[in-house]
């Protein structure tokens, strides 16, 4: 992932991490993870595990100096 400002510039100053889980089966595979940032290329980078087929919900929060500044939640099908 990428995080950009709105001069299109990359940034790497906030904390991501993700919730995901499936949406029918909640408690069943959830998993939380950190990013971490890459230092040649300042790219967010995870690994999620998606162990079945379906419905999947990734809710990423960035945090700026700790602080929650922005959740995003994403819906995906696998
Ligand atoms: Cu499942």
């Amino acid at each position: 992932m990428q995080l950009l400002n709105q001069k299109g510039e990359k940034v790497n100053n906030f904390t991501l991490t993700v919730y995901s889980y499936m949406v029918t089966m909640k408690g069943h595979h959830d998993e939380r993870k950190l990013f971490s940032v890459n230092k040649s290329n300042q790219n967010y980078l995870t690994v999620i595990n998606f162990v079945m087929r379906g419905q999947y919900r990734l809710e990423i929060d960035f945090f700026d100096e700790g602080k929650l500044y922005h959740t995003g939640i994403y819906d995906i099908k696998i």
